[in-house]
């Protein structure tokens, strides 16, 4: 018996080895047996019925027919990744969770990022919450973080989970809309449903259109537990901080993507993987000790509730590298199966009670998806360290388990498994003290459902606002019931009076009087505008160029933005080479058809008049030029490249860039004379990293 529990950062990949399959020379049957013909079925005759004994059609064509298995009732569209988590320094003044311990030691993770409302095979540009669920294969089991890209949920309570899948899913007479919460179906749920403002709050910002994957924080959401090895318990709120910063797309660029590139956010994370640019999150935690428990305004076991961190700080304590793409993405990310009941000692639950629900839920679903309760067998799912139990037989066991006792006590096999309760490895629920009576009731606590969605709006930045705002707009929009929009109107009146006569003013609601006094409070930590800007790492950028386009300026552009860790393109009208005004010839990377201004970070326009003159006769490099505008991205033009700006509808409004001068205002930079393309370079750089202006004016005057 190996009962070795090291775990390194290599464990999980060794174990996967032994089930990896490359493809072989010879096909066989699934039984071994050599196939001559795979094309044609067994017949009478060259013109006859197929024969029933043709096994190898029927073993081909049966497995084929049991190829689908149930897709996830919600999270169904996912990419996963491999990596490892190190901690920085150790825990274990607040955990006694092995993976905490020692800042040499990498845990090796998966992770599997998701949209909630789609179907598998729906779009990744929609609006809604991103699941961030993250596995750790550590030395004393699986541990799961199950959280979401928003650190609040829905609901307060798990036993209304089903009915607010019911509302967002598609409707059940008609199966529309696909990956959209725009329905009536939705909005009536959510306007009979106070409890939920503050989440709809982070639903209708930019939160829910992240840029990538790579790009957005996660949140365990609920408060857990961390208990050290002398037996103290604290509270513990999980938040997944991204190395690249947060950063969204905008309303009308998701929608486009969503046709142009469906698969937008999947391609990004694993593209960013094969190119070597490793996601890396740092994980923080807010430790609130137990006496604390009930000193806030609100109550720490309520998941629609956030402790703002202003008020007790993020403690950042590791990091999760994710270096390497799955070999297959049905048996590992479709595959995997999380569960937030998979804790290891040293962490443990709090009676949040959407969390107690979920622990219910999660084991439930896999039995159903998976197919039976071997799931924990799949190979993602195995654990790294030892598995022993009586548990036996069902739906596709594996494991061939040797001796004849399968039952605890027993003497004949020696008494193993043996549970120990001097074993200090093992789990120990924590002994809390809980007394009550049996009710269905809810917390006075749990209460206020205003308050924070207050704080959010308050701290948001005006573009922010706007596009809260305006998500409201489109949202009940498309809300057919008038009497829907006048409630929701209602419900966003008692977050603040501006904000519910804004979206009252977009959808034929008449503006309503103030009913509740706005607190004034605000957290800067909650608005995007405050993340890091100080990195082009992995960003997409358009060269637009045609035959006679300026080579130096294109070297030095390409030059700069690689050392800069951005990767550029060339974009032209065909899929061919062009050539340059000095007789040099340049691969063309992507045309305009096979891409859009949506799929780049920024668009840079390098001068050479013929280049010039053949793209300014191009609706598409026009259209391209106002879309990338209209989306808020930057913009460098030089040499000629500047009529090309001029030539679309931007121009006038903001290039303020004089010959020989560079300038960012706005995000566009505008320079004629391209003798310092160094300094051109570095202020492009500085305006990708940026990510979006929001400040530009007149933006709607932009047709694109
Ligand atoms: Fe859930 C999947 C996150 C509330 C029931 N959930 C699922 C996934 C994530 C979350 C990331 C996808 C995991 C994967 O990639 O396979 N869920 C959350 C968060 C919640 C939450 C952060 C609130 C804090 N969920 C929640 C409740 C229930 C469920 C209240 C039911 C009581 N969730 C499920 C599920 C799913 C699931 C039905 C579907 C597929 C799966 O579990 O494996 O059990």
């Amino acid at each position: 018996m190996n009962d070795d529990r090291r775990v390194d950062e290599h464990s999980k990949d060794k174990q996967l080895e032994t089930f990896r399959r490359e493809t072989g020379e010879e096909l066989t049957t699934n039984q071994g047996v050599s196939i001559d013909d795979t094309d044609n079925s067994l017949k009478v005759g060259e013109r006859g019925p197929t024969l029933l004994e043709d096994f190898h059609f029927r073993e081909k064509m049966t497995h084929f027919d049991h190829e689908r298995i149930p897709e996830r009732v919600v999270h169904a569209r996912g990419s996963g990744a491999h990596g490892y988590f190190q901690v920085y320094e150790s825990m274990a003044e607040y955990t006694k969770a092995k993976f905490l311990q020692d800042p040499n030691a990498k845990t090796p993770v998966f992770v599997r990022f998701s949209t909630v409302v789609g179907f598998r095979g729906s779009a990744d540009t929609v609006r809604d919450v991103r699941g961030f669920a993250a596995k750790f294969y550590t030395e004393e089991g699986v541990y799961d973080l199950v959280g979401n890209n928003m650190p609040v949920f829905f609901i307060q309570d798990a036993i209304k989970f089903p009915d607010l899948v019911h509302s967002i899913k598609p409707e059940p007479h008609n199966q529309i809309p696909q990956a959209s919460a725009a329905h009536d179906n939705f909005w009536d749920f959510i306007s009979l449903m106070p409890e939920s403002m503050h989440m709809i709050m982070w639903v209708l910002s930019d939160r829910a259109l992240p840029r990538s994957y790579r790009m957005m924080e996660g949140f365990g959401v609920h408060t857990f537990r961390f208990i050290n090895e002398a037996g103290k318990a604290r509270f513990v709120k999980f938040h997944w901080k991204p190395k690249l910063g947060m950063h969204s797309l905008v309303w009308d660029e998701v929608q486009k993507l969503a046709g142009k590139d469906p698969d937008y956010n999947r391609r990004d994370l694993w593209n960013a993987i094969e190119m070597g640019e490793y996601p890396e999150f740092e994980l923080g935690v807010q430790i609130i000790e137990e006496e604390d428990e009930h000193k806030f305004d609100f109550d720490i076991l309520d998941p629609t509730k956030i402790i703002p961190e202003e008020m007790v700080p993020v403690k950042i304590i590791g990091k999760m590298v994710l270096n390497r793409n799955p070999d297959n993405f049905f048996a590992e990310t479709e595959q995997v199966a999380f569960h937030p009941g998979h804790v290891v000692p040293g962490i443990d639950f709090s009676n949040d009670p959407l969390l107690q629900g979920r622990l219910f839920s999660y084991l439930d679903t896999q039995l159903i998806r998976l197919g039976g309760p071997n799931f924990a067998e799949i190979p993602i799912n195995r654990s790294a360290c030892p598995v022993h139990n009586n548990q036996r037989d069902g739906y596709s066991r594996q494991t061939i388990d040797k001796g004849r006792t399968n039952y605890s006590p027993n003497s004949l096999g020696g008494g193993c498994p043996m549970a120990n309760p001097e074993n200090l490895r093992a789990f120990t629920h924590y002994a809390e003290k809980v007394e009550g009576h049996k009710i269905r009731k809810r917390s006075d606590s749990f209460k206020d459902h205003f308050s924070q969605a207050t704080l959010f709006w308050n701290s948001m930045s005006s573009a922010e606002k706007d596009h809260i705002v305006s998500a409201a707009h489109f949202e009940l929009g498309k809300v057919q019931y008038k009497e829907i929009r006048q409630r929701m109107v209602d419900l966003f009146n008692q977050i603040d009076n501006e904000l519910a006569k804004r979206v009252a003013k977009g959808i034929g609601i008449p503006e309503p009087q103030p009913v509740a006094q706005n607190h004034g409070q605000s957290s800067p930590a909650l608005s995007m505008e405050n993340t890091v800007k100080d990195t082009v790492s992995s960003r997409q950028v358009a060269i637009l160029a045609a035959d006679g386009f300026d080579n130096s300026q294109v070297n030095a552009m390409q030059q700069a933005l690689q050392n800069a860790g951005a990767k550029a393109m060339i974009v032209s009208q065909f899929s061919n080479t062009i050539t340059s005004s000095t007789g040099e010839e340049m691969e063309v990377d992507k045309t305009f058809l096979t891409s859009a201004s949506v799929m780049f970070d920024a668009i840079y326009v390098p001068g050479g008049s013929q280049s010039i003159e053949t793209l300014k006769q191009q609706g598409d490099a026009i259209h391209f030029i106002n879309e990338a505008f209209r989306h808020s991205k930057a913009i460098a033009a030089t040499g000629e490249g500047e009529e090309l700006l001029k030539a679309s509808q931007i121009q006038g409004v903001h290039l303020n860039g004089s010959q020989g001068e560079v300038s960012s205002d706005s995000g566009v930079i505008s320079v004629q004379n391209a003798s310092n393309m160094h300094a051109v370079a570095q202020t492009f750089i500085e305006a990708i990293a940026q990510h979006r202006h929001w400040m530009r004016q007149q933006k709607s005057k932009v047709p694109a």
